[in-house]
């Protein structure tokens, strides 16, 4: 049987903030839509029609944010090695290709990982954590996983390890004892946007350092293909930053995508401009493959890479390609049938 649909209709708008938005010259029915998005102001409805990057928030309104930064700056004064760790779904793969490709910029004493999916499952493992250790890491940024972890930072600890988490998952009673956990979600930090994906956490870390250094804004916006297509995929609501960062990433796949994105778009044979639908059929399911198939490198492979090596991504692509097929299908067919449900999972 069909699943029925229930329609949730939204309140009228409220008419002080129409005749306020209609003062501007805005039609009646665009007023109407705006103000039941709580648009209320010509100034609020120019914001929201030319989102940028200056409306965006501060990163360091978000809890440990400052700490996390310090520590980074530490080790990248010491010469210190770190490893960037993350989920094997799209969310946290594109987390780990954002973080460890800017990081990278700075110095060569950065690693990353992503744990198998089958043998090590979801998360951070101990097997990731005692490969750190041979490899002589002292630092893990933990990207769209960790929360939970208490055992694992622990351990990590003993080895002489410190823990940044970088998660959006909702955390449980005890929060693991890491230098700085940043989650949005955390009872008590402030910061304003709480359903952030996990890549948009990594985002924002990366924002914080390069606003610490005076980086022009130039150097962040080329990792915002990443995380349009993680808020995409993670199902987060594209409202609010989510929107600004989708809306600029956007951009960024349709004038300038990085050689896996495009390698994928390539192999897809799609020539047109990509919408945020497309981010999660068409390239989600490339990314996800790779998880799945136990494909050493994982997406990673695909997403991250200066342009030389877009060759070599081709052939990922390819070989993702050959992967994938059926579930992309299937990722078709779900949105079809209406059954995609907003905010149900964080992956
Ligand atoms: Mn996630």
């Amino acid at each position: 049987m069909l699943p029925t649909k229930r329609w949730r209709l939204t309140a009228a708008a409220d008419q002080q903030a129409v005749d306020a938005l209609l003062h501007d010259r805005c039609p009646l029915v665009v007023a109407k839509l705006l103000a039941q998005r709580g648009i209320t102001s010509p100034e609020q409805a120019s914001a929201f029609f030319r989102p940028g990057h200056e409306q965006l928030h501060d990163p360091f309104l978000m809890k440990d944010m400052q700490v996390a930064v310090e520590r980074i700056e530490r080790a990248l004064g010491d010469g210190e090695r770190m490893m960037v760790y993350g989920d094997y779904d799209v969310d946290g793969t594109t987390a780990v290709a954002l973080t460890y490709s800017f990081l990278k910029k700075f110095t060569g004493d950065v690693q990353f990982y992503i744990p198998d999916r089958y043998a090590e499952g979801y998360g951070i493992s101990f097997k990731g954590i005692d490969r750190a250790e041979q490899d002589g890491v002292t630092l893990i940024i933990a990207l769209d996983c960790g929360i939970k972890s208490i055992d694992k930072v622990e351990y990590a600890a003993k080895k002489g390890i410190d823990f940044i988490i970088c998660d959006h998952h909702l955390p449980g009673d005890e929060l693991p004892a890491a230098v700085a956990v940043l989650d949005p979600k955390r009872s008590d930090c402030p910061y304003p946007c709480k359903e952030l994906s996990g890549c948009g956490i990594g985002f924002k870390l990366m924002q914080a350092l390069a606003l610490r250094n005076e980086l022009p804004w130039t150097d962040l916006e080329p990792l915002l293909d990443l995380v349009a297509v993680s808020t995409a995929c993670d199902i987060v609501p594209v409202t609010g930053e989510n929107r600004v960062l989708a809306h600029l990433g956007l951009k960024r796949i349709n004038t300038d995508p990085r050689p896996g994105f495009k390698a994928m778009l390539r192999m897809a044979n799609v020539k047109r401009a990509l919408n945020i639908t497309d981010l999660v059929f068409l390239i989600g399911p490339r990314i996800n493959a790779a998880g799945r198939g136990g494909t050493r490198g994982h997406g990673r492979g695909a997403v991250a890479g200066p342009r030389r090596t877009e060759r070599r991504t081709e052939r990922f692509a390819h070989r993702q390609e050959q992967l994938a097929p059926a579930r992309i299908g299937q990722g078709h067919h779900a949105a079809g049938d209406g059954t995609h449900q907003p905010a149900t999972r964080c992956g």
